[in-house]
């Protein structure tokens, strides 16, 4: 089993979506606390200029995005499976859409004034007035998504999904948790954070059950690690072609062609 190393930090979303992963899959691993907001020189000098979270690193490979990393978990410790061969298309493109339109809800729902003040209770008024720069300065000018068009989206798919799991499923696609129970839970989680707006799912009963099954996968089994120390590993260590590891080419993609990388949010 290769050595995890979980770079996150707790108030991310897409963090919780992968500590519940290692949860649900009972991985142990290195974590590794990284700042909220730049500067974060460890970080981009392991992902050379990717600054968000999480990231995950095995020896010296980095994995970004929270979906390419939800499949190398799945090579790793493939049961219980994120990907059930009965929906193995579907449970993606759900998620997919959940990790970018649900997530840009739930972030423009938990943001608005009384929930960012909630959320962030505990903090300086230095360290919330350089969040909110920090962010500004990252989304380069593209707005939130409105509150009134959060509360359009979340209302719409809430009372679906509340409606389904009324016939006694337990997670999203049926008995068993795939992939979008992570994805749809993370933005949701994030409003549960903003507590001054979170009554909101309050309307949802069968929703909260849900949610309380999903945050019971728990977060695996991490032990603390200092950055400097993940940096040298990554310095020391073998890379996945090094280590004879298959690694998946997403789509036609021959392993050494040329290829060109952006991201799509
Ligand atoms: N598509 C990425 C999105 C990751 C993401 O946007 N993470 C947020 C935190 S939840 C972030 O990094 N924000 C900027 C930062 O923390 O510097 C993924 O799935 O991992």
């Amino acid at each position: 089993m290769p050595e995890i190393i979980l770079h996150h930090y707790p108030e991310s979303p897409f963090a919780e979506k992968i500590r519940l992963i290692l949860g649900f899959k009972r991985l142990s691993y290195w974590s590794v606390s990284v700042p909220m907001m730049l500067p974060k020189p460890d970080v981009i000098a392991l992902t050379g200029g990717y600054r968000r979270a999480p990231t995950m690193q095995i020896g010296s490979d980095i994995y970004c995005d929270s979906a390419l990393i939800a499949d190398v978990l799945e090579r790793i410790q493939p049961e219980p499976s994120l990907y059930p061969p009965a929906h193995a298309a579907s449970a993606r493109v759900l998620a997919a859409w959940a990790d970018q339109h649900w997530f840009a809800a739930g972030v423009g729902f938990a943001m608005q004034p009384e929930g960012f003040n909630s959320m962030f209770e505990r903090y300086s008024a230095e360290h919330r007035a350089a969040f909110i720069e920090d962010r500004k300065a990252f989304r380069k000018g593209a707005p939130r998504m409105a509150l009134h068009a959060a509360i359009a989206v979340l209302s719409e798919h809430l009372g679906r999904i509340e409606r389904q799991f009324s016939d006694g499923r337990s997670f999203l696609l049926g008995a068993d948790a795939t992939i979008p129970d992570f994805s749809f839970f993370h933005p949701l989680w994030f409003i549960q954070r903003a507590t001054a707006v979170a009554g909101f799912l309050c309307a949802y009963p069968h929703v909260l059950q849900w949610m309380r099954r999903v945050a019971a996968f728990g977060h695996g089994n991490p032990t603390r690690l200092a950055s400097a120390e993940a940096i040298e590993i990554a310095r020391a260590g073998a890379t996945a072609t090094s280590r004879q590891e298959t690694v998946q080419a997403p789509g036609p993609c021959p392993r050494g062609a040329r290829v060109a990388v952006a991201p799509t949010a």
